[in-house]
């Protein structure tokens, strides 16, 4: 079959880069498939797509929001519509399993009803004035040109996360996809194009961090930069975006924990570590890398999880018999692979897997066993960094007070859970853990979209996404005061 090339898409036209080159996306699972072409753009493409979101910006904030959110539920329509298409393309170009995959459209899905319904709320304050004859209240405004820039591991739900709110808030926006999941954000943006979105409010640049990303971030006519991905390239974004006095939104790494005390229910406990930890092949930012057991019950739990991690099945995310798919690439692979090393170097005991995975039809993809380290201690650095693969740590603690101790030893805080049958030590769980998001019974992974999404130290920079608190990213307040005293009042002076 012919290999399809994929454009730009900038004021409303797909276009070629004037780079006149491509690169290749390639299926995971098994490398020498190639999905698709995708322009390699570069800073005169970006200058275009700057040009064409700064052209469309006022036309779109004076669409009044209702109508802004009427063509995003066109795009929650469609995404329904292609939801199984969209899922298989992604674990195409991604490699997580189907149903993984349809759960990350699913959660685009979600975040597009919920967000749309804010172009009839987008919720403002009326508080009284001091004086008489005088009206305050607060609105909200668009920010102006947006850049999002959105990772591999949630190509479609993580994308949706930045450009709905943006869009209903009256922004327009550049859109930078991770060059690993190019088609998924291609298809995407088709949605908006087909739900009829004007042209210009949304323009689609493909390319590196460097040649696209970078002169994207630093253009004058950016406002705010939405950004997911490491804590490293977010530190940058911040430097970048503080030099420029433009606003940013980091969503970064994740060290997540699970603490099992002596008192939860075991088997959903193992059930909740084994899909937090080995899900989407761990590379979520809410995985699940610590495990902080209980000394009287760590035997007993590792065994059960020893067993079940056993029984999990590699293979193509296609395939109805696989349960963990492959890392996304080669280099994520072998960072992987050399934090298994540095576990055995600090004298972790490794209890499974460690290594890359090459059996069968395997061998053409980018996978690596589920890997289980026992007798970690909370200071070597696979406690500590972040691996972004299949896994897990566990840790022993003798009490509630040491384990929400190891939790929050780490830079990251993104998620945390307990498993705990006592309700007074979940609630203790849910007052120390330093983490934007605690589970009680439930893994680290799947939060829903009316919740704040993001966590504390060097997980964020205090932004959350989802839920309405999006809207605080992406609107200014305005605050008004209306005087119908027909003469002149003075706040704040005494007459
Ligand atoms: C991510 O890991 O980058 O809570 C996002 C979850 C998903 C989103 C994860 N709803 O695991």
């Amino acid at each position: 079959m012919a290999i399809k090339t994929y454009k730009n898409y900038i004021d409303g036209k797909w276009v070629v880069s004037s780079s006149g080159e491509t690169f290749d996306n390639i299926n995971p699972a098994n490398k020498k498939e190639i999905i698709g072409r995708f322009q390699k753009s570069n800073a005169d493409d970006l200058n275009k797509a700057v040009k064409s979101a700064v052209k469309a910006q006022e036309g779109w904030r004076n669409l009044p929001a209702p109508k802004r959110g009427e063509i995003l539920f066109r795009v929650g329509e469609l995404l329904t519509k292609y939801k199984e298409s969209l899922a298989e393309d992604m674990t195409r170009e991604m490699g997580k399993v189907l149903n993984e995959t349809r759960g990350d459209v699913q959660e685009a899905i979600d975040l597009t009803y919920y967000t749309a319904g804010e172009g009839r709320r987008m919720l403002g304050e009326t508080v009284p004035s001091e004086l008489n004859n005088k009206f305050c209240m607060t609105v909200r405004m668009p920010v102006g040109v947006v850049a999002a820039i959105t990772p591999w591991n949630f190509p479609i739900a993580i994308p949706s996360w930045k450009l709905i709110p943006a869009l209903v808030c009256g922004n327009t926006v550049v859109f930078k996809p991770a060059s690993d999941t190019p088609l998924s954000a291609y298809r995407f943006v088709k949605i908006f194009e087909e739900a009829g979105l004007p042209p210009g409010v949304l323009n689609f640049v493909t390319g590196s961090g460097s040649e696209v990303g970078e002169p994207l971030i630093e253009h004058h006519s950016i406002k705010l930069v939405s950004f997911t991905g490491s804590t490293d390239t977010g530190a940058q974004v911040a430097h970048k975006c503080a030099w420029n006095m433009k606003q940013y939104s980091l969503e970064m790494g994740g060290k997540n924990a699970i603490i099992v005390m002596d008192d939860a229910d075991l088997d959903p406990a193992v059930e909740g570590v084994v899909w937090g930890a080995f899900g989407t092949t761990g590379q979520r930012c809410t995985a699940c890398s610590r495990v902080i057991v209980h000394k009287k019950v760590i035997k007993k739990f590792i065994s059960r999880l020893l067993k079940r991690t056993k029984t999990l099945r590699l293979g193509d995310g296609l395939k109805n018999t696989t349960d963990v798919g492959p890392l996304i690439n080669e280099e994520q692979r072998q960072k992987v692979l050399g934090y298994c090393k540095v576990g055995v170097e600090e004298g972790a005991k490794l209890l499974l897997g460690g290594n890359i995975y090459n059996k069968g039809k395997c061998r053409s993809g980018f996978f690596f066993e589920p890997t289980l380290f026992a007798e970690v201690s909370p200071k070597m650095r696979i406690a500590q960094e972040e691996i972004f693969g299949p896994v897990l740590s566990i840790l022993e603690c003798k009490s509630l007070e040491r384990a929400v101790e190891i939790v929050n030893d780490s830079r990251f805080g993104l998620s945390s859970a307990i498993y705990t049958r006592d309700v007074n030590r979940a609630f203790k769980a849910i007052e120390k853990l330093d983490t934007g998001i605690t589970y009680i019974n439930s893994s680290t992974i799947g939060a829903e979209v009316q919740l704040p999404f993001g966590g504390t130290k060097g997980t964020g920079n205090g932004h959350r996404e989802a839920g309405t608190t999006a809207l605080e990213i992406f609107t200014e307040w305005k605050s008004v005061f209306v005087d119908y005293s027909g003469g002149l009042q003075k706040a704040q002076i005494e007459d």
